[in-house]
């Protein structure tokens, strides 16, 4: 690569401008480093850009599922709802990149085909589809962890002569399912909230379910004005405690363990968390993701809440999740997901029973019926946690791939850079709280990290970090290790890989907890930054 071939010199190049590519902007200008992000959409919001599907919203509460690296920027801006919806969110971080001036660092609708390692020059050679190369000392992968929208094994839709959408890539003037009969296949996340919206819209709703899911009411409403202000007068307080926890927010973990209360206690406490929904009923005790028998409780709870909402008992029995333990999978939060079943427009198939055989001009056909749709919506997730990094070409050291390096499945130290990439920085990666965390908590202190050890490497005059093999390995054992002290891997699931055929079965995410995490990332910094590599610049710089 030649210098008058290359476009840009940078410090730092981002891909993606979602939270983490906009927060990093932003910090790097804070420590004085050139960077610029490159953004395959046409605005800012990753995640928040692209799943613009009827109901989308997010189940951590607004007043966690924010910046917290500005007090200014907490006080400025009001949410309206509990929990937000897509479009606020969008609209916080079109605010953010407003009133931080990111834009003009960004570089949108343009996607990052590849990164090359020139390992003489110590620099990481990117390309875009439109045609950019830059040349930058750093880059900083910025991509998402659900970034990548996949259709796992419903090849020839293109038969279907209606309609089709992923909530993943949903058309931006929105769809108007008014009139329609609709068929959305998958009973995930995303799916989990859009078919009570669709539902109110389409003639007729058919829902396609493989597998049932957890999901608990989030009692949606107003946003808690009194919280919020206590939050704003307590902002230090508030944020540390979100950092000081297992997933990231300010949500209250009950310390005791299941059995050490009587089966009354229990009920009452379910019945609390039940009623103040949200993914804090995951912490009534202290022990369900950990004991198998404390699970199935909690378990048998949900699913009598299941039966007693909704009216038809063959309904409710298919829509009864009985193969996971319970919050294995990521739990749902849902706004009358479950009450939509008794909409006389709406039908459950089950595919555990009468199997998609293949989409037909008309719709789709199971063993047993034709099913007549003038729309489908594939809610079948995501290739997570190493799908948008796989997409580009990235190559290390010696021209090895990202790809080849992790073809049995993700290696990280800590989440944050691999071995023989020097200077590869993965937000939010495999190996790394992530996607069982308040990602903003997460990502925030990932892009905090790299901004001290940059601050660091430019006063000791290294230039190139990377991590050994050999702390890869004792940070990937450790994963793994914790993971399996857990009931996480029982299930199959999106964090093990198992919704991508083919994919290998590695548990990605660390389940240490956020503040565990923080504490042993920081204990590695004051080492010195134990398990890296530091190299000074004489000895990168080609002569
Ligand atoms: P998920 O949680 O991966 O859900 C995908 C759903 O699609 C799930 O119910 C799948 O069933 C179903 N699916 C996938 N492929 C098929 C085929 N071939 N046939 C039938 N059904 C299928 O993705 P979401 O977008 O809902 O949520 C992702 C995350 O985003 C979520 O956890 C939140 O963190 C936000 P399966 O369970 O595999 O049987």
């Amino acid at each position: 690569m030649h210098n008058h071939d290359v476009d840009e010199e940078l410090d730092v190049v981002v891909v993606g401008a979602g939270f983490a590519g906009l927060y990093m902007l932003h910090k790097m200008r804070e420590i004085g480093v050139s960077a610029r992000a490159f953004e395959a959409g046409s605005g800012v919001g990753g995640t928040w850009y692209w799943n613009r599907y009827p109901g989308a919203r997010c189940d951590v509460e607004s007043i966690d599922y924010t910046y917290s690296f500005s007090e200014e920027l907490q006080r400025d801006w009001r949410w309206s709802e509990r929990y937000p919806a897509q479009p606020e969110i969008l609209r916080y971080l079109n605010f953010v990149a407003d009133k931080f001036d990111l834009r003009r660092d960004i570089k949108f609708e343009t996607r990052v085909e590849s990164a090359i390692f020139d390992d003489e020059a110590n620099r990481w050679v990117v390309t875009t589809d439109q045609g950019d190369v830059v040349r930058a000392q750093f880059c900083v992968m910025a991509t998402g962890c659900l970034s990548t929208p996949k259709r796992p094994g419903l090849d020839g839709a293109q038969v279907f002569q209606g309609a089709t959408y992923h909530t993943g890539q949903w058309p931006h003037e929105g769809v108007d399912f008014t009139g329609s009969r609709v068929g959305i296949i998958g009973t995930g996340s995303s799916a989990i909230q859009s078919i009570p919206q669709i539902a109110t819209q389409a003639s007729h709703l058919t829902v396609f379910q493989r597998t049932p899911n957890f999901s608990i009411p989030a009692h949606n409403g107003p946003i808690d004005h009194e919280r919020e202000q206590w939050s704003d007068s307590h902002f230090t307080e508030f944020r540390e405690l979100a950092r000081q926890s297992g997933f990231g927010s300010s949500n209250m973990l009950n310390p005791q363990m299941l059995f050490d209360a009587t089966p009354e206690e229990r009920e009452a406490e379910f019945e609390r968390r039940w009623q103040i929904g949200g993914v804090a009923f995951l912490g009534s005790f202290i022990d369900l993701l950990f004991n198998e028998q404390a699970n199935e409780i909690a378990a048998d709870f949900v699913r009598a809440k299941i039966r007693a909402t909704v009216h038809d008992p063959e309904v409710a029995a298919a829509l009864t999740p009985t193969d996971h333990p319970f919050g294995s999978k990521r739990l749902c939060v849902d706004i009358d997901y479950f009450e939509t079943y008794n909409r006389p427009n709406v039908t459950l198939v089950d595919l555990k029973k009468t199997p998609i055989v293949e989409f037909t001009r008309a719709g789709i056909r199971t063993t047993d019926n034709d099913h007549e749709l003038d729309a489908i919506v594939f809610a079948t997730g995501f290739d997570a946690m190493t799908g948008a990094l796989l997409s580009i070409d990235i190559r290390g050291r010696e021209g090895i791939s990202l790809r080849d390096r992790w073809a049995d499945g993700p290696r990280t130290y800590l989440g944050l850079m691999v071995a023989g990439f020097p200077n590869l920085l993965t937000i939010t990666g495999p190996g790394s709280p992530s996607v069982l965390s308040n990602m903003v908590i997460s990502i925030e202190q990932h892009v905090d990290w790299l901004a001290a050890c940059f601050t660091h490497m430019r006063e000791n005059g290294f230039d190139r970090i990377e991590p050994t093999a050999d702390s890869e390995e004792t940070w990937g054992q450790h994963v793994n290790e914790i993971a399996n002290l857990t009931l996480f891997p029982r299930a199959n699931s999106w964090y093990v890989g198992a919704n991508i055929p083919g994919k290998p079965r590695v548990f990605m995410p660390y389940v240490g907890g956020v503040a565990v995490y923080r504490q042993r990332c920081d204990e590695i910094v004051a080492s010195g930054y134990e398990g890296f590599e530091l190299t000074p610049s004489e000895a990168v710089v080609s002569p």
